[in-house]
């Protein structure tokens, strides 16, 4: 990536559309766009109407935004083109700024030009992301949360205590009789360390709840055959993507589907109906099933109201070790009197009935089981995504070997290097320092013109 060159991107969609966004950041920004005016832009910052003229022809009327650097997104001089939003509009207007000298931008350029730029850190520069790519409250609201830079001073904090345990050791192995003047024991280190080490197992232990609700929670349907599992997908999903039918054992394969609630979004996968069988494709399918029993981190376990005595207790047994909701479909079957029986056996459970689309409170039962609402999300860093969790694991294990070297007696001069490492790490979670591929990496995923 060149950083001096001046790029351009649609901003949003390439269709049809009331208005297009057309992006323009860097050095030749102005010189580039006023190629296409019959008086140039005034050098502020602001708005302006202007037809847009190439090779004597009016390509569109436009709105013209201008940011001058270094007030802008980017830190550079950003211009942006309010077009009309016609497809062959946008690729002209495009298509003609490459041929005036701007450049192609790579998916999420815009951002990385801020965050190289100084203008972001790497955890702003990552919230942008997470926000466009949030499927549910919860998830918008910790990105939204972690696009201001304020919020997460708890890191900084950190990362200067870690530093001026850094250079007390530093100096300890330098002057080694200066110990005694500053009165800077092991056990000073080792105080300071604890703090450090439980304030970032926090974090970590938050950010791995909350990446739950980003990413999705693999949910299996499991239950015997017939009881309408595949009818439960159908109706989360609001549409016919199961088959279903009287017939035991429809299913044989797995089906999967998503669904977002308000706090947390649910990677839903429907499974054969679980029953001894002599069918060997059925029972190929049952494999599954019990694998996914294995795999899945929250199981609607569902069972037929008015079958609910002969459920089979090993496949209970199987599901009760793990986060589940008893589910107990085809109400509409039974009496009042056979609910409060079933209550009597099973405790907690929700009854529904698909065929009369009533699914209870069942989707309050699933959000209450993972308590993201509980998360005081503005009390302290949450880090959520798979890039920063993997970061925040290497720091964590870091940060374990010092204390462990500290408390074995290890030299003063191993300590610094575990420490050093730490101290990277954390640099390299905010961005202050960074590799250029691992960058490229976090920003391709970014989309065009963002
Ligand atoms: N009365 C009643 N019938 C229902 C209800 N929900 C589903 N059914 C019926 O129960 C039968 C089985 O439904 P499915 O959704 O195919 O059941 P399944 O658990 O996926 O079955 P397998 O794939 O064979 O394991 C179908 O005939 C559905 O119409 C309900 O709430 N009430
Ligand atoms: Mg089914």
């Amino acid at each position: 990536m060149m950083i001096n060159d001046t790029i351009v991107a649609p901003a949003t969609n390439i269709q049809t559309q009331a208005i297009s966004l057309i992006r323009v950041s860097g050095e030749d920004a102005f010189k580039i766009v006023n190629k296409l005016f019959k008086k140039p832009l005034q050098n502020i910052r602001g708005v302006e109407f202007k037809k847009l003229i190439f090779e004597n022809e009016i390509i569109d009327e436009v709105v013209i935004v201008k940011f001058i650097s270094p007030n802008s997104f980017t830190g550079e001089d950003v211009i942006e083109i309010n077009c009309h939003g016609s497809v062959l509009i946008v690729n002209k207007i495009i298509s003609i700024l490459i041929i005036l000298g701007a450049r192609m931008a790579l998916k999420g350029e815009f951002t990385q030009r801020a965050f190289v730029g100084g203008r972001i850190n790497l955890i702003q520069a990552e919230a942008i992301n997470d926000l466009i790519a949030a499927e549910n409250d919860f998830a918008m609201k910790v990105s939204l949360r972690n696009l201001d830079a304020k919020k997460n001073n708890e890191l900084l904090e950190i990362k200067n205590e870690l530093l001026e345990i850094i250079s007390k050791i530093q100096v300890s192995i330098d002057y080694p009789d200066y110990d005694d003047v500053e009165n800077s024991t092991t056990n000073d280190y080792l105080h300071h360390f604890d703090k450090i080490q439980k304030s970032i197992s926090n974090i970590l232990k938050l950010s791995k709840i909350a990446n739950k609700s980003f990413n999705g929670i693999p949910t299996a349907i499991i239950g015997e055959t017939n009881v309408g599992k595949s009818s439960l997908l159908n109706f989360l999903l609001n549409e016919d993507k199961a088959i279903v039918s009287s017939i035991k054992g429809t299913t044989r394969d797995i089906l999967e589907g998503k669904i977002n609630l308000n706090n947390l979004t649910l990677n839903l996968i429907d499974t054969a109906g679980i029953r001894k069988t002599k069918n060997e494709i059925e029972k190929i399918g049952i494999e599954k099933s019990l694998l996914q029993i294995e795999k899945a981190e929250l199981i609607l376990f569902v069972i037929d109201a008015t079958k609910y005595n002969d459920v089979d207790n090993n496949l209970l047994a199987k599901i009760k070790n793990k986060p589940h909701v008893i589910i107990l479909n085809k109400k509409d079957l039974i009496t009042e009197q056979e609910i409060q029986k079933i209550k009597l056996k099973y405790g907690d459970v929700v009854f529904i009935s698909i065929i009369n689309n009533d699914i209870g409170n069942l989707l309050d039962v699933v959000e209450d089981k993972f308590n993201f609402l509980n998360l005081k999300i503005d009390d302290q860093p949450i880090l959520a995504n798979a890039n920063q969790i993997g970061q925040l694991e290497i720091l964590m294990k870091q940060l374990e070997i010092a204390d462990l070297n500290l408390k074995n007696n290890f030299s003063i001069d191993i300590i610094a290097i575990d420490l050093q490492n730490a101290w990277n790490t954390l640099n390299n979670l905010i961005g202050e320092t960074y590799d250029e591929e691992i960058l490229d990496n976090i920003f391709r995923k970014y989309c065009l013109g963002k």
